[in-house]
C-alpha cells in the first residue's frame, strides 16, 4: 500500500513513519509511506501556499495552484490511487471504510491546513472527502494518520500475528470484552475466575457475554445496527429474566397495564 500524503508540515508524518507498526510495515515492505511537501510546489520568493478568502471574512484558504501541481506529482508517485480529502465536510470515518480503503493499491491523502482548500481542488482532483469526527482540528495531518493507522493494521503481515485484526472490535459491531493480565489481584480487584480456569471454550463464553454487556451498556446504538444472532438473544433474555427478578424483589412495577390505560 502506498501512501502519498500532500502537508505543509512533512515532519509531523515522519514521526508516526518511523515508529512502531508503521515502521516495521514499511521494512517489510507493507506500506511505502511518502510525504509531498505543498509548499515546494508554491510559486515566489516566499512559496505562499495560503491567501485571503473571495468574499472577505476571516481565515484563509490554500491557494489551488501549488496544491494541483502537488496533486499531480502524487498521481505520478501512485497511478491508480483515489485522492482523498480529509475535512470536517467528508464521510465519517468507520472500521467499514478503513477495510474498503485497504483494497487499494495506494491512497494519495490531502491535508489542509487553515480554513480549508479552494473549492475547485476538491471538484477536480478529490474522489473521496473523510471526516475522522465532528470536531475541528488546526489540520488534515492527524485525521491522515488516523485513516493510516486503521488502514494499515488490516493489511497481511502488518501485525505480525495474521489474527489479530479479525478479532477486532467492530469486527462484528461490537465493543471488544475487558482485558486482563497479571497480577491476579490489583489493589483489591480480581481477575474474573474464569480467565484463570484455562477452560477455553468457557472463557469464549464468557468473552462473548462481557463484549455484549459493554456494548449493551456504551454503544446501544451498535446493537440496533444489525440482526442479533441467537446466541446474543438467549444473553439477552437470561439478563431480562435477572433484572425482572431483580426488580420484582424490590417491589417495583412489573408487567401489567400502563397507568394510562392502552
Ligand atoms: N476530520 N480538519 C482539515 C482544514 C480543511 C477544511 C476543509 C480541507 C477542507 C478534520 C476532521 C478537521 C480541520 C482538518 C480543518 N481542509 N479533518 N482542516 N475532523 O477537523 O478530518
Amino acid at each position: 500500500m502506498k501512501f502519498v500524503t500532500l502537508t505543509i508540515f512533512p515532519e509531523l508524518l515522519q514521526s508516526f513513519w518511523d515508529n512502531g507498526i508503521m515502521r516495521r510495515a514499511t521494512a517489510e515492505g507493507i506500506i511505502a509511506p511518502q510525504a509531498i511537501n505543498i509548499r515546494d510546489f508554491a510559486a515566489g520568493r516566499h512559496r505562499t501556499t495560503d491567501d485571503r478568502p473571495y468574499g472577505g471574512g476571516c481565515g484563509m484558504v490554500m491557494k489551488p495552484e501549488p496544491l494541483a501541481a502537488a496533486i499531480r506529482e502524487a498521481q505520478k508517485a501512485a497511478p491508480n490511487a483515489p485522492t482523498i480529502l480529509l475535512s470536517p465536510q467528508g464521510r465519517r470515518f468507520d472500521q467499514q471504510m478503513a477495510k474498503t480503503l485497504s483494497r487499494y493499491t495506494g491512497l494519495i491523502l490531502v491535508c489542509g491546513r487553515y480554513e480549508g482548500i479552494d473549492e475547485r481542488i476538491g471538484e477536480r482532483f478529490v474522489d473521496f472527502e473523510i471526516s475522522v469526527g465532528d470536531f475541528v482540528l488546526t489540520g488534515g495531518e492527524l485525521p491522515a494518520m488516523v485513516l493510516m493507522d486503521a488502514v494499515t493494521r488490516l493489511l497481511p503481515g502488518a501485525l505480525g500475528n495474521e489474527d489479530s485484526a479479525g478479532q477486532d472490535s467492530f469486527e462484528d459491531r461490537r465493543l471488544d470484552y475487558g482485558h486482563y493480565t497479571r497480577p491476579p489481584e490489583f489493589e483489591g480487584r480480581k481477575v474474573p475466575d474464569v480467565l484463570l480456569t484455562g477452560h477455553h471454550e468457557d472463557i469464549a463464553k464468557w468473552r462473548r457475554a462481557d463484549a455484549l454487556m459493554r456494548t449493551l451498556a456504551r454503544r446501544p446504538d451498535l446493537l440496533r445496527q444489525t440482526p442479533l444472532d441467537e446466541e446474543d438473544t438467549a444473553l439477552l433474555e437470561e439478563w431480562r429474566r435477572e433484572i425482572e427478578k431483580l426488580i420484582r424483589s424490590q417491589g417495583g412495577g412489573g408487567p401489567g397495564p400502563s397507568p394510562g390505560g392502552g
